[in-house]
């Protein structure tokens, strides 16, 4: 993999280490210094307070059902266990990664049992079971002095729960710091229960690794953040006109060639197979399924630079100049390059490309692109995609488009992704699901303010607010609730250089997405989401995580005092 040194001028708190679950946190050799020693927990900074009430909770995305209750919060001491069942690694695993993100702050041991026994007292029991309504990523959670359960029908839902578990605890948690005994806050989580499954079954975001490249472990950090908002697609954009990110043997030029550029002329990048499959790895860890699109037919001038055979003709635009190679391209502008959709070899080529792909994907789906071909008549634009539909389920994987691929006969599993049309798309006229990826609410390429330095202009400007106060179901008329798969944000990176703007890009509008795709429409309000994010920016300063702090939140609100209870 080629790597390149990278501008730090955006990360905020330095170098940001990847931990969604800490199990990428090294052991700390530091104690942080102690603070002044409270007389009053209300005076200590908000990262080190926790909700009194689970009414007072800042939990993103809102649950479904959150119940407070009566009796004592659970405290972790040197006796808190973690309990996970005999016989279920996964489960184990996640025990594993909550203890390592619990120890590093506290000090505490917290040592991970198994048992499939009643809950000892002192335990956080992670646990299969559990009624089926929850499906495979809903969990409920139980917290009294003596014990926190989390029970799922599945692993995924276990993992979410220990999510929401982290979100209770004091912003401190997040430390890769000792507190030591002195300084530490009471790491309390308050009584009560909590139901929660989610809306939709899709839920992602996507990174555009073509316009410029992210390393593996910027990917992971980007990952982290997705698994921290129970989101679970994460859609790589591997291929543009700008650079070709992923290896094929069989085509061993894309990446010597199509890999040796980016936006601007910088030296690009591809991921190894090995890379790319540590990428798959740490997104299964977090029930983050890859979803791996290679943009075709037209953004494909990379490809087309390491093999000229696969255009008809070569329009190119005029500012190449300052490219590496011959026929690479290193502007911005969308629409002009594609394959030749006349030529056998092009569908021998495509045909190797998902094969390698598909190989080593072991999510269902592969992303075709299919956006912007603005220089093909639509006869043969359909009958590329069709063409290429056959050849994605013959290496068994279901096909993802652009919008666009409705023009084409779709197979009904066929899923295409909404991103410019405000009327019902073709697709779904032919009973395709939608993945809602609308670019005036979602696109996390678009400015925040006309002065946001990083970021485009062309679908809206995209304040927080404006990212969050839409409705799925009723965005496009005529599109009902079941025929929407799920939402999906995206971040090209025309101007996006390294992961520290990528992260200012994607912070805090991401987290509002992640609500829009997991909780119930009645339990979302504005004013509650405003409320409760604000409890975040201390978690993604102590993870090193780089945000745009929103004039719309106020950021260094202490939780509010929580409502007199209600039964
Ligand atoms: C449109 S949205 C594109 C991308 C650009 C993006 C910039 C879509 C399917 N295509 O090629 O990167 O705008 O915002």
């Amino acid at each position: 993999m080629m790597t390149r040194p990278r501008s730090t001028a955006l990360v905020r708190g330095g170098i940001a280490l990847s931990c969604a679950l800490a199990a990428c946190r090294p052991t700390p050799t530091t104690t942080a210094p102690a603070p002044t020693p409270p007389t009053a927990q209300t005076q200590r900074p908000p990262m080190f307070v926790s909700p009194t009430s689970l009414a007072g909770h800042r939990i993103v995305p809102v649950p479904l059902s959150v119940t407070p209750g009566s009796g004592a919060a659970f405290t972790l001491t040197s006796s808190t266990t973690i309990q996970v069942p005999a016989g279920n690694a996964e489960v184990a695993r996640t025990g594993e990664m909550l203890a390592m993100l619990l120890r590093v702050p506290t000090g505490l041991p917290v040592p991970v049992t198994t048992s499939n026994g009643a809950a000892a007292r002192g335990a956080i029991v992670l646990r299969l079971g559990g009624s089926s309504s929850l499906g495979d990523e809903g969990y409920e959670l139980t917290v009294s002095a003596d014990s926190v359960r989390i029970v799922a029908a599945a692993p995924a839902g276990v993992f979410h729960g220990v999510q929401t578990l982290r979100q209770l605890l004091p912003a401190a948690i997040e430390s890769e710091l000792n507190f030591g005994r002195r300084a530490a806050p009471a790491w309390t989580i308050p009584a009560g229960q909590i139901t929660d499954r989610p809306r939709f079954a899709w839920r992602g975001a996507m990174l555009d690794v073509a316009r410029h490249f992210f390393t593996v472990d910027e990917v992971k950090q980007f990952i982290d953040v997705l698994a921290m908002y129970k989101m679970n697609i994460f859609h790589l954009h591997l291929g543009d006109d700008q650079g070709w990110r992923i290896q094929i043997d069989s085509r061993p030029k894309l990446t010597e060639v199509g890999g040796s550029t980016e936006v601007g002329g910088g030296a690009g990048g591809f991921y190894t197979k090995a890379d790319y499959g540590e990428i798959v790895r740490y997104a299964a860890e977090r029930y983050v399924t890859v979803v791996p699109e290679i943009d075709m037919p037209g953004h494909t001038n990379a490809a087309i630079a390491a093999y000229p055979e696969l255009s008809c003709s070569r329009p190119m635009p005029a500012s190449t100049a300052a490219a590496r190679l011959p026929g690479t391209y290193t502007g911005t502008e969308v629409g002009w390059s594609t394959f030749c959709p006349d030529s056998e070899n092009v569908y021998v080529f495509v045909d190797d490309i998902v094969r390698e792909i598909a190989a080593m994907t072991p999510g269902p789906y592969f992303h075709m692109g299919g956006d912007e071909v603005h220089v093909l008549k639509d006869p043969q634009y359909i009958k590329f995609v069709e063409r290429v539909q056959d050849i994605v389920y013959k290496h068994g994987k279901t096909m993802v488009g652009w919008e666009e691929i409705g023009k084409a006969r779709l197979r009904p599993t066929s899923i295409a992704q909404q991103w410019k049309s405000d009327t019902v798309p073709p697709a779904v006229t032919q009973g395709s699901k939608l993945v809602l990826s609308p670019a005036p609410r979602t696109y996390l390429d678009m400015k925040y303010t006309p002065n946001t330095e990083l970021g485009l202009t062309w679908a809206a400007i995209i304040e927080l607010q404006r990212a969050y106060d839409w409705e799925p179901a009723t965005y496009l008329k005529g599109v009902s609730e079941q025929q929407i798969l799920g939402v999906e944000g995206a971040l090209w990176s025309e101007t996006v250089h390294n992961i520290g703007s990528a992260l200012y890009l994607t912070l805090p509008r991401l987290p509002a997405l992640a609500e829009l795709g997991w909780s119930p429409p009645a339990q979302r309000q504005w004013e509650g989401f405003r409320q409760r994010i604000a409890g975040h920016a201390a978690r993604w300063r102590l993870l090193g995580l780089n945000f745009y702090p929103s004039p719309q939140v106020d950021w260094d609100a202490a939780p509010a005092a929580p409502p007199a209870l209600v039964p």
